[in-house]
């Protein structure tokens, strides 16, 4: 089993100011990866309306599939936050690693159940670069120039990652590989495949399908597709 290491709570900075809904997010997310916890669910349907059941993995791009060589790839997380850091791939795959199973929604109604994925947890990245209490919001950058936006609490959940395999293999480059954020709870356009840049920020910034018309929530079980 996986040991599971949080740090320690004096360790954080500005204590008072961390809100209270990190830690607790961050202790659903321990006790999962001490295999004591089931993860959250959304909701006991579990095909979320509208939606379709799919075998295979489609793929949807804006045209363009980059390529991303690992040893020029970079992730740079800064913003709002104490310890701004840009990874490289080493350091990257030397971050903890983190293996989850979840249900992939995209809004064009397919889903897939039970995608495997490995990669470093949301929650690492976060301790790492500590957030500042002013953050709220994070913006993604791709290297496709695709960007979108997430609310900081719904990627403190512990089914969230940066994925750099996805059922036992290297995510493919037109899935987004060396590396795609999923949020498995949301529609998956709000996880940027070819992930190169994260900002944490003090107010929201719409990205990509949050700027033409795409609902800035995405919550699958509440249908809620459009603005
Ligand atoms: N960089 C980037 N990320 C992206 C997209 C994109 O066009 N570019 N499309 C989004 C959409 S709409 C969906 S449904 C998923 C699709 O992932 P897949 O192609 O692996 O199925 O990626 C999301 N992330
Ligand atoms: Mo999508």
């Amino acid at each position: 089993m996986m040991v599971v290491t949080l740090a320690p709570v004096d360790g954080l900075p500005n204590l008072s100011a961390v809100k209270e809904s990190y830690i607790a997010a961050k202790q659903r997310w321990a006790s999962k990866m001490a295999g004591v916890a089931k993860r959250e669910t959304h909701s006991t349907d579990r095909l979320p309306p509208g939606q379709h059941l799919v075998e295979n993995f489609p793929v949807l791009d804006l045209g363009i599939q980059p390529e991303v060589p690992t040893d020029t790839w970079t992730l740079r997380i800064h913003g709002q936050v104490e310890n701004p850091v840009t990874l490289d791939w080493d350091a990257f795959r030397a971050l903890p690693a983190f293996q989850d199973t979840s249900d992939f929604h995209c809004v064009t109604t397919w889903s897939q159940y039970d995608m495997r994925w490995e990669g470093v947890a949301f929650f690492t990245l976060a301790d790492l670069v500590r957030p500042k209490a002013s953050a709220t919001h994070v913006f993604f950058r791709a290297h496709d120039g695709y960007t979108t936006n997430n609310r900081l609490e719904a990627l403190l959940d512990d089914d969230v990652l940066v994925a750099h395999s996805w059922n036992g293999q290297a995510l493919s480059r037109e899935h987004g590989g060396p590396a795609r954020v999923i949020v498995p709870k949301l529609y998956a356009w709000k996880g940027a495949k070819w992930v190169k840049e994260m900002i944490f920020l003090d107010r929201d910034i719409l990205g990509f399908w949050e700027l033409r018309g795409y609902s800035n929530t995405a919550d699958p079980w509440r249908d809620d597709r459009f603005a």
